[in-house]
């Protein structure tokens, strides 16, 4: 979508922090980091929320998306990590491409704000 923020830090017209890349799935660093490793976890396929996304999605395209999610947790922190996805306007959403949030590094309270 061509004025979507992240479609652009997909396409590498913005710039970003990169982490991992697959030619579906891009990790990279968040701008405003809640936690010591705070990475976004997107699909190339515009989605405005999980919602949109999983409605038009294989399974595949999900178990990839959440797949990456698990390694870059993983890799952050063996001793865990939270993968958070904010839907609409009470959740907090800002960015209206569906991103996973990985975060770790710190004791994550619960329940979540
Ligand atoms: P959410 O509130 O769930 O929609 O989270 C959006 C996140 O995206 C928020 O934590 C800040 C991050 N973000 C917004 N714009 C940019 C950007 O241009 N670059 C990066 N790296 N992160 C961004």
């Amino acid at each position: 979508m061509s004025d979507c923020i992240f479609c652009k830090i997909f396409a590498g017209e913005i710039p970003a922090k990169e982490v991992a890349r697959t030619d579906d799935v891009l990790v990279f660093r968040d701008l405003n980091p809640q936690a010591p490793h705070h990475l976004l976890v997107i699909p190339k396929r515009h989605a405005t929320d999980l919602g949109d996304f999983v409605a038009a999605a294989r399974a595949e395209e999900v178990g990839d998306l959440f797949a990456a999610a698990s390694r870059a947790g993983r890799a952050a922190s063996p001793s865990g990590y939270r993968i958070v996805v904010n839907e609409g306007v009470d959740a907090g959403q800002t960015v209206f491409h569906l991103h996973l949030h990985v975060l770790a590094g710190r004791n994550l309270d619960w329940p979540p704000g």
